[in-house]
């Protein structure tokens, strides 16, 4: 393969149809379809999914218009070390990705890739990440030989044939292809042991083979939203985040827009979806997952929700964590390897506290509660259109975004990082991002409360060299005219001595958004301290809560041996990114140590 025209033409270059039909003399579908976006597109292809088995049609009394699929349980999550940046330089996707070079690569994948249609329908799917009209909109096309991909874009993204003369016109598009990589094979489920998921950042390309599954499949949201998505913003000056939108608004009509990132396992859902404890606040969502970022004219960030449906763990969602998310997948959702209940119904654990009687498992066999397993997989999930969510902002999809207040970052802390920290400045609000920690939960890998370290929560998601990410970051307190949010720190997973949360969480966590909206319009103090601005206790009105004094004074206590030590660990994780990591980062722990390290204390 060694000078094959995928190798040697930008699919840009050669325009769409020359690319799609390398991409079929390459891979031998026995045919090609054009998507269209259309609704009659949907139901057909989910009534072939129904006939082959891979949709299980949910009794519709239940769950009206919505399907449960169950995959190979060897295909049921992201593959992180299968997933490659191939950049031409090895440094520029930097020490915290997978790299080949790009023609390595291709050589690599051009024999897999050949004939993987074989037996196969190939897909061409037109798609927008953001409103086809806005200024932020980034379009995409999609090629794939699996009908599950083609229904679940259609919820996530904006599949619409409006791109395919956009990009006929001249538009510029990032062009991905994806195969199962299963010739001739019917199952329920075909996919191929050996997976990658390679990104070609100079020539805006995606090659995902192997797996039907999410993030390795649905190749607008993480492949070409955060990991092209943030080589396009770093070149053209913007932000493509792992971030949900929020709207906050006060008693008074106020509106606050949060941008927020959290790790995975910090309810970053369940925060986009809130339901403020405190009378008279309100909530709206206008994204769960990725935000796209933006200067304005006016010098204010504007972001956008380049997605179009909700991508969501359904394990651990409830009434009582989440019940706009409840409400979200009562209909039109597509189920994956969550458990079938006996009357057509979806279950996992937590929805319920009673485990149903005749369940059938994510595996398709019959659930033994005693057997210790769950029912549904951990990553089970749900995929459902935005506009069914019912705390959707109206004008979550106006084309222009909306302006950004404030950024939040997140992380799974039981000591030392109080439960809300405004940063001293954007570089300080960088610093934060840049060190975002989570200890580990029961479900990762690694040793149970070990930190580990998940810059902006991009870790997996960044296409580039981090540490150049960082400076983009930093890059945008010098623009013009520019009129930054704020940025501020929370910690929702405090624990006291015995291991207990201190905080309850959930719906209100709006106390904490209440202090940062009230710190934006002016109307509450903070204390400066070494790790930043604190609140008073008394201003995230913890009163009416009922905690015990000692829980009270954990919320904001930190330990001075406790953040001296993380700033000595911050020091080591940041020299670990060699010369490129930004002076400023460096700067600010350094500083922060001396100033909690007076010279006279110094051994
Ligand atoms: O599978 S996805 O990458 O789309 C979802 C996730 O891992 O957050
Ligand atoms: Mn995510």
């Amino acid at each position: 393969m060694g000078n094959h025209p995928l190798k040697s033409t930008l699919p840009q270059e050669i325009g769409l149809e020359k690319w799609v039909n390398q991409v079929a003399e390459l891979t031998q579908p026995d045919q090609i379809v054009w998507c269209d976006g259309s609704a009659a597109e949907y139901q057909a292809l989910s009534q072939k999914l129904v006939d082959r088995g891979t949709f299980i049609p949910l009794n519709p009394a239940k769950r009206p218009e919505s399907f449960l699929a169950r995959t190979d349980p060897a295909d049921v999550a992201r593959v992180e070390e299968r997933t490659f940046i191939c950049s031409a330089q090895q440094i520029d996707a930097g020490p915290t990705n997978n790299w080949m070079a790009p023609d390595e690569m291709k050589d690599l994948l051009l024999p897999l890739f050949a004939g993987a249609m074989r037996g196969r329908t190939m897909y061409v799917i037109p798609f927008s990440m953001g409103p086809v009209n806005s200024p932020l909109a980034r379009f995409g096309v999609q090629i794939t030989d699996s009908e599950y991909v083609v229904v679940n874009m259609h919820l996530m993204t904006r599949v619409d044939v409006a791109v395919f003369e956009q990009i006929r016109s001249g538009a510029n598009w990032v062009a991905t292809m994806h195969s199962v990589g299963a010739p001739n094979d019917n199952s329920v489920w075909p996919s191929n042991p050996e997976k990658y998921i390679s990104h070609f950042p100079d020539t805006l390309e995606v090659w995902s083979f192997g797996s039907g599954y999410g993030g390795n499949a649905l190749l607008g949201k993480k492949c070409m939203s955060l990991r092209i998505g943030s080589v396009l913003a770093r070149r053209e000056g913007w932000l493509a985040e792992h971030m949900l939108i929020m709207r906050m608004i006060s008693p008074e009509g106020k509106k606050f827009h949060f941008s927020a990132a959290f790790p995975s396992a910090c309810g970053k859902t369940n925060l986009a979806m809130l339901q403020p404890s405190i009378p008279g606040w309100k909530v709206e969502t206008l994204g769960d997952d990725i935000a796209w970022i933006a200067q304005a004219p006016s010098g204010k960030l504007r972001a956008i929700n380049p997605e179009n449906g909700f991508f969501g763990v359904a394990p651990g969602t409830s009434v009582k964590t989440n019940p706009v998310a409840m409400e979200l997948v009562a209909k039109q959702t597509i189920f994956t390897n969550v458990a079938l209940t006996a009357d057509g119904d979806v279950w996992w654990e937590g929805m319920s506290k009673e485990v149903p009687d005749g369940l059938t498992n994510w595996r398709g066999e019959p659930h033994d509660k005693n057997s210790g397993k769950p029912a549904a997989h951990p990553n089970g999930r749900f995929t459902s259109p935005a506009r069914n969510c019912p705390t959707i902002s109206s004008d979550w999809d106006d084309p222009e975004g909306v302006e950004l207040d404030a950024i939040i970052f997140g992380g799974r802390r039981a000591k030392d990082v109080p439960l809300v920290t405004e940063a001293s400045s954007w570089q300080h609000g960088v610093f934060l991002g840049a060190t975002m920690a989570s200890e580990q939960t029961a479900a990762a890998e690694g040793p149970v409360g070990e930190v580990r370290r998940d810059p902006f929560a991009m870790l997996p998601f960044t296409g580039y060299n981090m540490a150049d990410y960082w400076r983009h970051w930093l890059s945008f307190a010098e623009r013009e005219g520019v009129q930054l949010p704020k940025i501020f720190r929370v910690n929702w997973f405090l624990k006291n001595d015995e291991g207990q949360f201190v905080w309850p969480g959930f719906s209100e966590n709006a106390r904490v958004l209440r202090w940062i909206a009230e710190r934006l319009d002016g109307k509450v103090e903070a204390n400066e301290t070494a790790i930043g601005n604190l609140p008073n206790l008394a201003d995230l009105g913890v009163d009416e809560l009922g905690l015990d004094d000692a829980s009270k004074q954990q919320l904001l206590a930190w330990n001075k041996d406790a953040v001296v030590k993380d700033l000595e660990s911050i020091q080591r994780y940041l020299g670990a990114f060699g010369e490129r990591t930004p002076a400023e980062l460096k700067i600010e722990a350094e500083s922060r140590l001396a100033s909690l390290s007076p010279m006279w204390e110094q051994s």
